[in-house]
């Protein structure tokens, strides 16, 4: 199959390459390095050394499986490279994860909340034109998140509910409570892409991702050079990634508030593998389909648990700190998700246990020299001071 991989450079983007590409997919990745780029700005980096660019992580590739993967470097804000890309590849499946994906990235001040949605939405928008007008009949595999959803104090449905109301029912979205406006963006491209699909009989599937963790994939480890980006700072990092790269360096855990908060939880084994089963079974003309991408839920303060356990197995003393939560969300709530859809087409999930926690330490500690001490206390706050002077 002809895979178009938007945003292919990316921690779940590079490594989804190499998985398809190992799988004899015509695989082409398109990125203009925006991730690289904020962090370059912000003084962090990935721990894991990374290769220079798409063409040199395409040259390893080829060098080590034989297999060519396609590169684009290149803005999908642009119409004029999404134009092209959909002329010259022909993609039968576009799997998009070309946004900006932090939350406290999107709250820093104005300019990045107006630069994430800017970015995700008019990428989306160009897509589903390019889908439109150039490959109709492709499939849309497009990454959103669990985080649009919120925390109601109901359970979670898998994209649709049920609803009774006045002595009518219907079948509609479920209600959206997004956390950041990171997370808005990715509700904004919901709306967009089920429009889509209801009036121009597009297909896609929304992959409502939960928080996903881990380092290495088959194809990562076959050469250092075909490592995936590892982050661990404020901004870009994710609880348990961060979680365990702390325990390695011995800076106590960085639970926010009381550490209730409860997400759902997926190894980056499992994103390759629902991404591929969506891919595999695509959804029909004109159908929206939303699948809730995660395999497990924990609250954070049972991940920092975790990874105090696993740190004691390994004679590593991890302290668990407990520090103001820099984010406005409900630290003591319901939560209760429905992820059955992807379970039904065959994913066998990779569930977390303290092993993989410990594997995950040989990984870090490889590269510990590379941690930056001071990219890990979080300084980006929901509520702040105001981040640009009020003209007048
Ligand atoms: P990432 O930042 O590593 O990957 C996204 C890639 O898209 C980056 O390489 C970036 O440079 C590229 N990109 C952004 N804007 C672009 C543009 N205008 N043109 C071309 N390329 C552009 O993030 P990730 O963690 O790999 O996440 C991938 C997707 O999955 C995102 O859409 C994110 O919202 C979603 N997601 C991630 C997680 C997670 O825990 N990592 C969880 C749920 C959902
Ligand atoms: N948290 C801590 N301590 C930390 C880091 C995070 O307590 O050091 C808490 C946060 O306050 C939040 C939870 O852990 O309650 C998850 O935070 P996160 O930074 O791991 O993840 P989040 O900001 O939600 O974003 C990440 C990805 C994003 C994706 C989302 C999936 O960056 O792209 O959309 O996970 S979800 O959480 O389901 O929305």
């Amino acid at each position: 199959m002809r895979i178009l991989i938007l945003g292919g450079d990316g921690y779940l983007g590079w490594p989804t390459a190499m998985y398809f590409s190992s799988r004899g997919h015509d695989v082409h990745v398109v990125d203009n390095y925006f991730r690289r780029r904020a962090h370059a700005e912000a003084g962090t980096d990935s721990l894991t050394p990374i290769a220079p660019d798409l063409p040199a992580r395409a040259r390893a590739w080829q060098e080590v499986s034989g297999s060519e993967i396609g590169v684009t470097e290149g803005d999908l804000t642009d119409w004029a490279v999404v134009e092209r890309l959909f002329r010259d590849f022909s993609p039968e499946t576009i799997v998009h994860y070309g946004e900006q994906p932090s939350a406290p990235w999107s709250m820093i001040d104005r300019k990045h909340a107006v630069d994430t949605q800017m970015n995700n939405v008019v990428n989306t928008l160009n897509v589903l034109w390019a889908m439109r007008d150039l490959a109709p009949d492709s499939h849309l595999v497009k990454l959103g998140t669990m985080g649009e959803y919120g925390t109601p104090n109901i359970d979670i449905e898998e994209g649709y509910i049920e609803i009774e109301h006045k002595g009518r029912s219907d079948r509609l979205p479920f209600p959206k409570l997004p956390g950041s406006l990171y997370h808005c963006s990715k509700v904004h491209d919901s709306t967009n892409v089920h429009f889509a699909c209801r009036v121009w009989g597009l297909r896609a599937t929304d992959l409502n991702q939960g928080v996903v963790y881990g380092i290495e994939t088959d194809e990562s480890r076959l050469d250092p050079r075909l490592a995936t980006r590892f982050d661990y700072d404020e901004v870009f990092g994710t609880a348990l990634n961060r979680f365990c790269t702390q325990a390695v360096i011995g800076h106590p855990l960085t639970p926010y508030g009381k550490g209730g908060q409860t997400r759902g939880y997926l190894n980056i084994l499992d994103t390759l593998r629902c991404v591929e089963l969506s891919t595999l079974n695509p959804a029909d003309s004109g159908e929206f389909r939303v699948f809730n991408q995660f395999t497990e839920q924990f609250s954070i303060n049972e991940l920092a648990e975790l990874v105090q356990r696993a740190g004691k197995a390994v004679g590593i003393d991890v302290e668990i700190g407990h520090i103001d939560n820099p984010r406005v969300e409900l630290e003591e709530h319901y939560y209760n998700a429905t992820h059955t859809k992807l379970v039904d087409l065959g994913l066998k999930p990779h569930l977390l246990s303290e092993t993989l926690v410990e594997s995950m330490f040989t990984v870090i500690d490889r590269h510990k020299d590379r941690v930056i001490p001071g990219a890990i206390m979080p300084k980006t706050r929901w509520r702040g001071t105001l981040a640009e002077p009020v003209p007048g």
